[in-house]
């Protein structure tokens, strides 16, 4: 995310990776490659990072529904894991070493809120609850680039039925991890943490809106929000919140992280469209990353058929950016 301070303040790279990242990588890979027995001391933290095998990793490749394919060839797989935006570790593309310190399990998500069932459900629960399957999507970062990846997950409307909102309900708020030593980047001091996230109730229960546990074929990886994440193919990537722990149903309209930060260029309904531009740059375009070109953004990224309706009467909303 490319930032501009209105009060003045830059986010030099230093703020966001010091050395103690660096440090806590070495510790996790002397411990996957069983170092520890060889005399060299490491944290009872970081060894229980040592590579365990995902508990939900049978669940995989699940049915694809071929309701969603698209026109252009996926990203490569290590293309799209190894360029990211997950600023809890820091904020260049860079993070998937570090982000390898998010420690996975014990995992759990707090559904709370004006729901008839509020519960707080084991991740690998909830996984084996839900119906998940496999879809190809595009996706479209509001820097002016784009992927197609094979996400699995599952749509939101299902946890819905799982927790039953209630009528007060207009709002779905979901939240990423608080503050945590692993997480380098969380200690720059321009954010306010955790990064939240919302949308509609209306936008929420659309079938295209998911709750992601997996891309190509396999359990989600760190960098990508490992162990649940949103995806909203519509909508610009910053939308789709990483990591979750908490999913909050709610009567008013949730602020999110970049709404916050720089509201008058990261709104919060953040819907894609080619004819709109950012304040500092036009979103007419996207490269594909992985050497795929540029080619012409669509509006809805190319999703107008499943979600225009939900928008005709709020024509006076700014929803485009
Ligand atoms: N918690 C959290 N979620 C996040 C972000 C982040 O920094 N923190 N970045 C967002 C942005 S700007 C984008 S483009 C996508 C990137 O997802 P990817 O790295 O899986 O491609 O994640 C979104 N979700
Ligand atoms: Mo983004």
């Amino acid at each position: 995310m490319l930032i501009r301070s209105k009060r003045g303040w830059e986010l030099p790279e230093s703020a966001v990776t010091p050395e103690s990242a660096f440090l806590t990588r070495r510790n996790v890979i002397a411990a996957g490659m069983g170092l520890a027995t060889a005399g060299i001391s490491i944290p009872a933290s970081a060894q229980r990072l040592a590579d365990v095998p995902d508990p939900t990793a049978d669940l995989y490749p699940a049915r694809r529904n071929e309701r969603y394919t698209v026109e252009r060839p996926l990203t490569a797989e290590q293309v799209a894991a190894n360029y990211n935006n997950f600023y809890e570790f820091g904020g260049s593309k860079q993070i998937a070493r570090a982000a390898q310190s998010l420690p996975l399990r014990p995992w759990t998500v707090k559904i709370d809120g004006m729901v008839e069932k509020p519960q707080t459900v084991d991740i690998d629960k909830l996984i084996r609850a839900m119906p998940i399957e496999e879809r190809v999507y595009r996706f479209r970062c509001v820097e002016a680039w784009g992927m197609t990846v094979p996400w699995t997950g599952f749509p939101i409307k299902a946890l819905m039925d799982m927790v039953r909102p209630l009528g007060s309900a207009k709002f779905v708020r979901m939240e990423t991890f608080d503050t945590q030593p692993w997480a380098p980047g969380m200690r720059s001091p321009w954010y306010s943490w955790p990064y939240v996230e919302g949308l509609t109730i209306d936008e929420a229960a659309n079938d295209l809106a998911i709750l992601v546990t997996g891309i190509y074929g396999k359990p989600v990886p760190r960098q990508h929000g490992a162990p649940l994440r949103l995806i909203v193919p519509w909508k610009y990537g910053f939308k789709s919140v990483k990591s979750i722990v908490r999913i909050s149903f709610v009567a008013e309209r949730p602020v999110s992280f970049w709404e916050r930060l720089q509201g008058g260029e990261y709104g919060f309904w953040a819907n894609v469209n080619p004819a709109v531009a950012h304040p500092r740059w036009s979103q007419a375009t996207e490269e594909l990353i992985g050497g795929g070109g540029r080619v012409n953004t669509q509006i809805f990224n190319g999703y107008g058929e499943f979600v225009a309706p939900l928008y005709k009467d709020r024509q006076n909303e700014r929803l485009w950016a």
